[in-house]
């Protein structure tokens, strides 16, 4: 087989960034390790910025996320007992989020792959990338039992922090950043209305929580936990006992409990790894960068990194153009490192850690306090929360 670029990996960065070349005319096969129905099972982001909107809306599968969606011009910071909502489109002359989950972003974008007749193979076993660093890159696997290979002109790595691509780069011409944080988030999903209408991010001796949702009878919540619990010690009613000690009185009053359709612990962890392009292998979202999920930043920076990718691409099989590839790496790490930034001071103010103390808690309400009563304070959250414009600063 041949194509022009191999993409590995049917998250949300390798479907759109197939979708995005092949409005243009580029011909891509993605490689996908799970089947579809494993990839659709996973529960992860909820919150998706006006740029990844903008560009769901570019391919045209935009239709069900503004039908079933929810726009949010607002959230809600729970500290020392109060709700504070930070009013996003004021803040920010308008602008606000779409509440959608990663499972219908992944599920729209793979039926309008499916219905154009892209070549999309799951359940690829032992995928591998060879001579990316030549024009002449390939990838082999094996697929019902059967060896394959693929030659290509270019290789995306879009399979996520644990896939092969970056795995496969030597050591010497890669840098990784890496902090990982001493909890991780016990995530509930369930069948009952949201606690309230926007989004509520708390604050408290206990912990972080969150109150999210993915429509008007399905909540998502999330609380604090150590990194050595394990999700069998989670019953549904001790999860719902622990974050009702995390609610104000009201919220704690309005809460609708459920049995949890899916319940897992993911643990937290800010990555980055430099350069994101070795010749001809470039990788794109959680393969090339993780963040903490408490500014909602791991799904966008995706959508944003194929972007830049399939102009990349576009311009170099198109065009016949270099600059663009040259430049991926540098343009994508600017607004990854912004995006970095921001969901390590936003995690830090609002979780519990192990050597802060008392005094450490009161720092981080006198913090919020100051936020939440500050203008510039609440508007330079607001501006990140919402994600910084593509051409930030250049
Ligand atoms: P993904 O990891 O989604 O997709 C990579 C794909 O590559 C997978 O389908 C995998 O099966 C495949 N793959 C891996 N290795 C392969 C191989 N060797 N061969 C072929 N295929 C291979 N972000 C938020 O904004 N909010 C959240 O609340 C949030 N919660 C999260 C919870 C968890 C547990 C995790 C892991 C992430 C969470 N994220 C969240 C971040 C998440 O949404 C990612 O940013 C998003 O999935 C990035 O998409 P991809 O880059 O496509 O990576
Ligand atoms: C979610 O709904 O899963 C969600 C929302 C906002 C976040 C993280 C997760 O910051």
């Amino acid at each position: 087989m041949r194509t022009q670029v191999v993409i590995v990996g049917a998250g949300p960065s390798g479907l759109l960034l197939g979708a995005l070349l092949a409005k243009a005319g580029v011909d891509a096969i993605i490689l996908e390790r799970q089947s579809e129905e494993y990839v659709l099972g996973r529960i992860r982001a909820g919150v998706l910025e006006q740029v990844t909107v903008d560009l769901l809306d570019e391919v045209g599968v935009g239709a069900r996320m503004h039908r079933e969606g929810m726009v949010h011009g607002g959230f809600d910071l729970l500290f020392a007992g109060q709700r504070h909502r930070i009013d996003l489109q004021t803040l920010t002359g308008g602008k606000s989020v779409m509440v959608y989950g990663q499972t219908e972003v992944t599920r729209d974008l793979m039926d309008d792959r499916k219905a154009k007749g892209l070549t999309t193979l799951y359940e690829a076993d032992n995928v591998q990338i060879h001579q990316f660093d030549s024009a002449n890159p390939y990838v082999t696997f094996e697929r019902l039992g059967k060896p394959h290979r693929i030659d290509c002109d270019a290789i995306a790595g879009c399979d996520g922090f644990h896939g092969v691509c970056r795995a496969s780069v030597p050591k010497s011409a890669i840098q990784e950043h890496e902090k990982v944080y001493p909890f991780g988030w016990l995530g509930i999903l369930a069948d009952v209305p949201p606690v309230a209408h926007e989004l509520i991010y708390a604050n408290t001796e206990r912990g972080f929580a969150l109150c999210s949702m993915r429509s008007a009878t399905r909540s998502r919540y999330y609380v604090q936990v150590p990194l050595t619990d394990r999700v069998e010690q989670w019953s549904d009613e001790r999860f719902w006992e622990e974050l009702r000690l995390h609610l104000d009185p009201q919220a704690r009053e309005t809460l609708v409990t459920g049995p949890s359709i899916e319940k897992s612990i993911a643990p937290l962890r800010s990555f980055v790894v430099e350069p994101m392009r070795f010749g001809r292998l470039f990788l794109a979202g959680d393969a090339a960068h993780i963040v903490p999920p408490t500014g909602a930043k791991g799904l966008n920076l995706a959508a944003t990194d194929v972007k830049y990718l399939s102009q990349a691409l576009i311009e170099f099989f198109v065009d016949k153009s270099e600059v663009g590839i040259d430049h991926y790496s540098q343009r994508c790490l600017r607004r990854v490192w912004r995006a970095e930034r921001f969901s390590w001071w936003f995690t830090s103010l609002m979780h519990q850690f192990p050597d802060m103390g008392s005094f450490g808690q009161k720092v981080q309400e006198a913090e919020l306090d100051y936020l939440v009563y500050s203008e510039a304070a609440s508007r330079s959250l607001a501006e990140n929360y919402v994600g910084l414009p593509l051409n930030f600063g250049e």
